[in-house]
């Protein structure tokens, strides 16, 4: 991992260039099969199928007894720790329901929001060498408490055809049925347009490759929304002499190891800590088993000596990290300048694992500088809300004077008029 000493501040945004996605080239493609898909229907997924993933389905829906035996297949240790997750996140998320209170903004006009759920929404769950199984769970819990009607999920097939029983267990457990064994773009177009067996579904939520998140983007011209503009995993550490080298150099491979594309980049004040977090690194990459993936994250990756807490925090507010990691002594200095970043975790025994996993939080979050303006997935995410209001002939008495001279002044006269045709009748 390069190391970096005292950078000027004009040249932060060099040093944390993100590696850069080209999609542009993946859209052409993407609309092509997004085309076979609206005319050809499960067709078109098959052929994708055999042609991306070389495996020849007949049955794209998972029967609910696949689902059902995916239990036997499973460790009870695995079974028991998926459900204390699930727990967790249940209980994170249903906290954050939000209560409408009726607001009189004017005596006489009373205003006030429902939140209604998002009736249809489909979830991608990617397969292949690290089969998400934890995304179901961050994914389907919040949908079922916001009381969603319709989840659709799509998750890649194996060689054989199969779905790994970690993500069917995962579904069993928060009731999802509705599971197809199709993955990559042609996923996304069955999702945004539907077809014979896979209902088209109005959000999109869950990670995947270049090819998803092009998909996904072309999704949002069908009118389909999406979680949010998805990038490669990212970490900022931030770490004193009270970091634990062993400790800060296991959370920087955690997310090194999730791509080749993936960045992570530690900041401190103290020298020392960073030799130290050197040597650990080269000591535990060895004995991964994703080693070669992780080796490529790190030569995207940066250490970076500063001056003091009050410049990394500023670094890290520039950077807009999906996950910070405070590791320092005088955390509270720190949290409250805390301006931009997906998910923070504090301490010397809080990994991101955590988040990632079990503690409760969501681990959908912005990447890619999106949390500058990008809050990571939570219960708000499967709903919307409808305002209302009613007004009382009083209200509008106190209120429509206003409403006129503003009308008229953008010189929409019908807007003013639907007010004064009022206030003139008398009752
Ligand atoms: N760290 C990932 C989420 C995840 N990690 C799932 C393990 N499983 C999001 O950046
Ligand atoms: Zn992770």
């Amino acid at each position: 991992m390069q190391t970096i000493k005292y950078p000027q501040k004009n040249d932060w945004n060099q040093i944390l260039a993100r590696p850069t996605i080209e999609l542009e080239e993946m859209k052409e493609v993407v609309k092509q099969i997004f085309k076979e898909v609206k005319a050809d229907g499960d067709a078109a997924l098959r052929k994708y199928t055999w042609f991306y993933d070389r495996v020849k389905i007949d049955e794209l829906a998972v029967s609910q007894s696949e689902i059902d035996d995916s239990e036997q297949f499973i460790s009870d240790e695995l079974k028991q720790a998926i459900q204390l997750a699930a727990k967790n996140i249940e209980t994170f998320h249903k906290a954050q329901k939000i209560e409408s209170d009726l607001i009189e903004t004017t005596e006489g006009v009373s205003c006030w929001r429902k939140f209604t759920p998002i009736d249809k929404i489909g979830l991608y769950i990617p397969g292949g060498s690290a089969p998400l199984f934890s995304t179901v769970l961050m994914l389907g819990i919040p949908a079922r408490i916001a009381n969603c009607q319709e989840i659709v999920l799509c998750t890649p097939p194996d060689k054989n055809g199969q779905i790994n029983p970690a993500i069917l267990y995962a579904c069993k457990l928060v009731s999802i049925t509705k599971v197809f064994r199709i993955g990559g773009i042609q996923a996304i177009g069955a999702m945004a347009i539907g077809t014979e067996s896979v209902p088209a579904v109005y959000k999109i939520f869950g990670p995947g490759n270049q090819f998803v998140t092009a998909a996904k983007q072309t999704a949002i011209q069908l009118s389909v929304a999406i979680d949010m503009p998805a990038g490669p995993s990212e970490v900022l550490v931030m770490a004193d002499e009270s970091a634990v080298p062993e400790f800060v150099a296991a959370d920087l491979l955690s997310q090194a190891e999730h791509g080749a594309d993936s960045q992570v980049i530690l900041l401190s004040w103290n020298e020392k800590l960073l030799d130290a977090v050197q040597i650990e690194l080269k000591k535990q990459l060895k004995k991964l088993s994703r080693e070669a993936i992780a080796t490529k994250a790190l030569n995207n990756s940066k250490m970076i000596l500063v001056e003091s807490a009050v410049e990394a925090l500023e670094i890290s507010n520039q950077y807009a990290p999906e996950h910070l990691i405070l590791s320092v002594k005088n955390e509270d200095e720190i949290l409250n300048g805390i301006q931009n970043a997906g998910s923070v975790f504090i301490g010397n025994y809080t990994p991101e694992s955590a988040g990632d996993y079990a503690s409760g939080t969501n681990h959908t979050l912005p990447t890619n500088g999106y949390a500058k303006s990008y809050s990571g997935v939570g219960l708000n995410s499967f709903m919307k809300s409808i305002t209302f209001q009613k007004i009382t002939r009083k209200g509008l008495e106190n209120l429509g004077p206003s409403i006129e001279i503003m009308a008229e002044a953008e010189q929409l006269e019908a807007h003013k008029n639907a007010v004064s045709i009022r206030l003139n009748k008398t009752c």
